[in-house]
């Protein structure tokens, strides 16, 4: 935060992550692993996948990010619900420098309708052009527009009724620097093997899942385990 990657809010939104993460285990839950395989399964089976960065991600998972970026071959742009050119080119550049890949960011032609103000600015080449789009930690009028686009959204999200979640194709409710290494490793698995990958997808309920992680999160409440 300090040195302007990740916004004031950004660290509140950490904090709440911490919390779900904790009622979790701080594990990959079953349910967790199946949205992975899910996600992965939708990267490999994308015509122009892409991954949106905002300053959370950004500050926890960049090397994990490029990593599942050069595996599935998803090109990685920034997008900051704070925007200022300043903090756009500082996270843009932090980014490019964990991960040694060039990200999108710094010609934002394109705007997502519906959304107020320069955080509805993105690029035309990456974000407008995507089919599907994994979003870390992203917010929820955000995920929403990009749905009513007609975009299928990927979430990493710890919290299972965020509206970020709610609004996802494939919600993965794990913490990031979990969730994103282990999508590379299903993506990896699947990326020679489309059948196999629509396999993957055709028996994956999303909200059958998100459900389930509830039911997870209360079980553990009651039995004292948390
Ligand atoms: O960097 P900017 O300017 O684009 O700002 C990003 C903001 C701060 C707007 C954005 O991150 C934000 O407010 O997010 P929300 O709406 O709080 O959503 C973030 C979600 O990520 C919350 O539901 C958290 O529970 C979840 N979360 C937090 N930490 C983690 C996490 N999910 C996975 N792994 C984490 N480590």
């Amino acid at each position: 935060m300090t040195e302007g990657i990740v916004s004031v809010t950004g660290l509140i939104a950490h904090g709440r992550g911490e919390a779900y993460d904790y009622l979790l285990g701080e594990r990959t839950v079953p349910e967790a692993e199946a949205a992975e395989a899910a996600a992965a399964a939708m990267l490999v089976l994308a015509k122009r996948p892409m991954i949106t960065i905002n300053g959370n991600a950004a500050a926890l998972a960049a090397k994990e990010l490029g990593e599942l970026s050069c595996a599935s071959g998803a090109p990685m742009e920034v997008n900051l619900f704070h925007r200022s050119d300043e903090r756009m080119a500082k996270v843009i550049s932090f980014v490019e420098g964990e991960t040694g890949e060039k990200v999108l960011g710094r010609d934002q032609g394109g705007i997502l309708p519906g959304i107020a103000s320069d955080r509805s600015r993105c690029t035309k080449e990456g974000l407008m052009a995507a089919d599907v789009v994994l979003i870390p930690l992203e917010d929820g009028d955000r995920a929403e527009a990009m749905v009513k686009l007609g975009k299928k959204i990927i979430s990493i999200d710890l919290n299972p009724l965020s509206r970020t979640n709610q609004e996802a194709t494939v919600s993965v409710v794990d913490e990031v620097t979990r969730a994103v290494p282990n999508i590379t490793l299903w993506v990896k698995k699947l990326k020679g093997d489309p059948d196999q990958a629509r396999s993957v997808l055709a028996n994956y309920q999303n909200k059958k899942n998100l459900a389930s992680v509830m039911d997870r999160i209360c079980h553990e409440l009651k039995e004292g385990h948390v």
